[in-house]
């Protein structure tokens, strides 16, 4: 029976840029979630007898959730819900379900790479029916239906059994309790050689796949143990946890140094990678040599036709704005298009709707490709495997023959977390209002170029997105770029990302934050930085 429940508005239920993210007890006050889901629906159109795809990281919360969702779903006419065993699936595998079964969409619960447990972070994200998070039009009226709710139907069909597989009918709807792997595993069979790959592992290459105690453990497990036959070990931390073990399952050089210190070691096996709390973020580390995320997209790009999926070669490029230009010099040597982005997945998604780009990337860990609409931390290291069992090559000797061609693009973002949201806020507005006086400036001896406020005019449909993140272009290439986080849950993350081209081969062995030390004091100098946040470091440095 459909029970409709009367309920009060909450004022901070706005989708960032993925999703809603708050803390678990924000969560957990009466009606928060179930207003966030009938808000999600409220602002949808044309659902009734359709299916809704449904998972989430495993963190902490994520059970409870999925069981309203499920109830939410039912009374408001969805025909079935898809969910993952356990309640489990990952951002990618998600996309694919969507696509794959023609769902009208799906709802993924996850708070990413923060950190979870029951005072921790948890999520929830909307992907429309090309499987790609929600564009900014939905989760503008998301929100708006969020800030005038007054009541939210649900059924009550007892708590769904989403450890069984199988199919049962509840509340008038169907719900198929799916395997979480096996459609993901076929995607990346039909993409890459598994047959070169398992010949790789059998000569004896040496890999490690941290999961973080994340979502991605399963699939790591089936794809790289069991069909590819990579040694037993391989795979670590794969069992999904609540809490994540009490880590941030964030792939970066502070919350995965343990694998950068081993791939640095004397003992390091040939690659290591890691992947975030959703699946879509990779880390990816050679012996010795750890890639930028800005450089793996380009890289994967320059090699992508080494597997049987892009072989016909690549359509066209995009990266996020603050994503270094790497892949720029590799999409002119293709001579295919090159787009530039706002941050986050979703402004990717009408130009691989419209076949305009084939990979995508984020300096964020992030890369991806026109087999889903999400990032895929997964496919990032089956498509590096890829080349290294084509090429048979390094990683080392791999990114150092690129930057010989290409030249390098030193990056380094420095983070700002937890700072006073109106200290934050204080910065931009100062800095956005001394942007028409800075170019022709000296600062440290560079001089300023351009500076403005990206704006993205999509190619697509037109739609126009402001106020993307400040850019500090100077002569000769180098910038440094500023934005405010989206996706924090506690006060505001200031993020700069600072970048500087070498094309010269005899200078591309100086270390990053030495080769960007000039720009790093000129954004200092520029935005007042120490002055406006009161802090004299980065909290993180990737
Ligand atoms: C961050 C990253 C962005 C990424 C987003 C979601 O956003 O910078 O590149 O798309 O997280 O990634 P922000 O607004 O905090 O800078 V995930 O792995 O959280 O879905
Ligand atoms: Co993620």
């Amino acid at each position: 029976m459909i029970r409709t429940v009367a309920t009060k508005p909450y004022d901070d239920q706005k989708p960032g840029t993925s999703g809603l993210r708050k803390k678990v007890p924000v969560f957990q006050q009466e009606h928060y979630a179930e207003n966030f889901i009938q808000s999600i629906f409220d602002a949808l159109e044309g659902f009734k007898g359709k299916t809704l795809v449904l998972g989430g990281d495993g963190r902490f919360y994520n059970r409870e959730v999925i069981q309203k969702v499920i109830g939410i779903a039912a009374a408001n006419g969805f025909g079935k819900v898809m969910v993952g065993q356990g309640g489990i699936l990952s951002t990618p595998a998600a996309s694919n379900l969507i696509r794959k079964y023609k769902a009208f969409g799906g709802i993924i619960l996850s708070a990413s790479h923060n950190p979870g447990g029951p005072h921790e972070d948890f999520g929830i994200k909307y992907n429309a029916e090309n499987g790609g998070p929600a564009p900014e039009r939905i989760t503008d009226a998301i929100f708006a239906k969020s800030k005038t709710i007054r009541e939210y139907k649900i059924v009550d069909i007892g708590e769904i059994d989403i450890d069984k597989l199988g199919t049962v009918q509840a509340g008038g709807m169907t719900v198929e309790v799916i395997d979480p792997v096996k459609d993901y595993a076929g995607l990346m069979e039909s993409l890459f050689d598994f047959n070169a790959l398992r010949k790789l592992f059998e000569s004896g290459f040496h890999m490690r796949f941290d999961s973080m105690h994340a979502v991605t453990g399963p699939y790591g497990k089936e794809i790289l143990e069991n069909r590819l036959g990579a040694a037993k070990g391989t795979c670590r931390n794969f069992k999904p946890l609540p809490d994540f073990g009490g880590h941030h399952p964030d792939p970066n050089l502070v919350h995965a140094k343990h694998l950068y210190d081993e791939m640095m070691g004397a003992d390091a096996p040939d690659f290591g990678a890691a992947s975030d709390g959703d699946g879509d973020r990779n880390l990816i580390i050679g012996k010795g040599i750890f890639v930028t995320p800005s450089d793996s997209v380009a890289m994967l790009a320059a090699n992508a036709t080494v597997a049987p999926g892009y072989r016909k070669g690549l359509a066209g490029i995009a990266r996020s704005m603050p994503t270094s230009g790497a892949a720029d010099r590799v999409a002119e040597k293709l001579g295919i298009g090159i787009y530039e982005t706002p941050t986050g997945w979703k402004f990717f998604g009408n130009l691989l709707d419209a076949g305009m780009a084939t990979i995508c990337g984020e300096e964020s860990a992030g890369t991806g490709s026109n087999h889903v609409r999400e990032k895929d931390g997964l496919w990032a290291v089956l498509l590096w495997l890829s080349i290294i069992a084509v090429r048979g090559e390094s990683v080392k000797e791999i990114v150092t023959k690129h930057w010989a061609t290409y030249g390098r693009n030193y990056y380094s973002r420095h983070d700002y977390e937890e700072v006073e949201t109106e200290r934050a806020n204080a910065l931009i507005t100062a800095l956005r209002g001394k942007l028409a006086s800075l170019p022709g400036t000296k600062v440290r001896g560079l001089t300023v170029a351009k500076a403005d406020d990206f704006a993205y005019h999509d190619p697509v449909d037109g739609s126009v997105s402001e106020h993307q993140g400040i850019r500090v272009l100077f002569e000769g290439g180098s910038r440094v770029v500023f934005r405010l986080s989206g996706t924090g849950t506690s006060g505001a993350t200031l993020r700069v990302y600072i970048e500087r081209y070498e094309p010269d081969a005899s200078k591309h062995d100086i270390e990053t934050q030495q080769a960007l030390a000039d720009l790093i004091a000129a954004a200092d100098d520029i935005a007042g930085i120490r002055s406006h946040t009161g802090r004299a470091k980065p909290s993180v440095i990737t």
